[in-house]
């Protein structure tokens, strides 16, 4: 086996607490994902992935920009940064996960204690030089979307090499201008710190690659519509925390061939989950990894999440940017367009985002909505009152919970997630 000690020390990292950190999660996955019954066979990919994630694949990125077929890589917290933007310039995107308490302490020194999760461990895997991705990233583009990120990132700044994106927080045609604008900022600034220009070929390329992945994530979501569904949420979900972070080709080849199995079982009626189990389409807050808890419980409860409406779910796959452009200026467009269709819920108003969750609900047939947010996440804890609404006018049974990384409340959350499956 591999020693990678000395990569991460090279990276900075503290080894021995990144140890420790590996072994929680390597423990959680153990217990969370290796105890389901009857994965589809195609979901080793994930298992290849858990294992893999920090050690193979970040020696792969830096090989790669040491043998020059990468330029520098390229690290996001939200959705709204175009993947496509920086493979165009030869870098490698990958998302900066945030699942996860880390020296919290520490942390506290600079942030208000009531900051969400999601932030505090940003913040604390770096401040505890823990995370082989931010320490590997030459650049972090962060972006004006909730208060707590866009404040928070004048302290990381100070930490790490950062771009800033502005998001217009409403949507409209002279927004829609604004946001192109600033799609084409953050082009220039990439290819400039990349040190490669953008070009037509490249750029066309990289938005084949990215909508290759997303129709690859679409086609494995849609077969989750069966009953019983053929694959898990905990499963599904992972699968798209993976997609933010390994090689996008690798990934997709893999997807499909998930995607094709679970065609399979649909056609002859097989199943992670006994036909009946209560469906649960999840919408809310992302969940980075390792985030699982939630997903943990819902299904170890009995129930079965059959679809997520969030920025770790559809709204990373579910629309396309259109290919049919030839400049660099068209194509940069038409990603904008493409990115500006999703919903956070730091847009306002979000009805678009209302009249996803009820259609999801419906075509995948959950029997049940629960929203979800991370504490002290204002904009999702606000805007769940709006679901309730939604799904009330649709006469769809819900539930909000407000949860953060620590396990306190695990107890609480199974019994409240028991109550609900036996109502609906
Ligand atoms: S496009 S959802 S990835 S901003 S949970 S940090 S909102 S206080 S993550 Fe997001 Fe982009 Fe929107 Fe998606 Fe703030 Fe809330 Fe914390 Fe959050």
């Amino acid at each position: 086996e591999y020693d990678y000690h000395p990569m991460w020390k090279s990276l900075g990292m503290n080894v021995e607490d990144h140890d420790m950190l590996l072994g929680a999660v390597g423990q959680m996955y153990g217990d969370m994902f290796l105890t389901q019954s009857n994965r589809p066979k195609a979901t080793s990919y994930l298992d290849f992935v858990a294992s893999n994630i920090h050690s193979g694949r970040i020696r792969e990125m830096l090989d790669k920009k040491e043998s020059g077929e990468a330029t520098k890589i390229v690290g996001s917290f939200c959705l709204y940064v175009p993947e496509e933007v920086v493979t165009a310039a030869g870098g490698i995107a990958v998302s900066l996960c945030s699942g996860a308490d880390w020296a919290t302490d520490k942390v506290e020194e600079h942030l208000p204690r009531n900051t969400c999760p999601l932030i505090k461990s940003f913040t604390g895997f770096k401040l505890g030089h823990v995370c082989p991705y931010i320490e590997s990233s030459d650049l972090v583009v962060g972006e004006n979307t909730c208060d707590g990120k866009k404040k928070a990132y004048e302290y990381f700044s100070t930490l790490a090499n950062m771009y800033i994106v502005d998001i217009p927080n409403v949507h409209n045609d002279a927004t829609v201008e604004v946001w192109k604008g600033e799609v084409k900022k953050l082009a220039h600034k990439i290819e400039e710190f990349c040190g490669q220009p953008i070009t037509a070929e490249s750029l066309a390329e990289a938005i084949r690659i990215a909508n290759d992945k997303r129709r690859a994530l679409q086609r494995l979501s849609a077969t989750r519509a069966a009953d019983p569904a053929p694959i898990s949420g905990l499963d599904s979900l992972l699968t798209v925390q993976a997609a933010l972070m390994d090689d996008p080709v690798r990934l997709t080849g893999a997807v499909n061939d998930m995607a094709a199995e679970c065609e399979a079982r649909v056609a002859v009626g097989e199943g992670v989950v006994p036909k009946g189990t209560k469906r649960i389409l999840y919408t809310g807050t992302p969940m980075a990894v390792p985030n699982w808890k939630f997903f943990n419980i819902i299904e170890k409860a009995g129930g079965i999440v059959v679809g997520e409406e969030s920025c770790t779910g559809s709204r990373y796959y579910r629309d396309l940017v259109d290919e049919s452009g030839t400049t660099v200026d068209q194509m940069l467009d038409a990603i904008a367009e493409r990115y500006f269709k999703i919903s956070c819920a730091v847009f306002t108003p979000n009805d678009q985002r209302m009249a996803d969750i009820v259609n999801m609900a419906r075509d995948l047939h959950a029997d049940g909505i629960i929203d979800c947010s991370l504490q002290f996440c204002t904009l999702y804890e606000t805007e769940a009152f709006t679901v309730e609404k939604a799904a009330e006018e649709a006469g769809i049974p819900f539930m909000h919970v407000t949860t953060d990384y620590a396990n306190e409340d695990a107890g609480q959350l199974t019994t409240r997630v028991e109550a609900f499956l036996e109502t609906i």
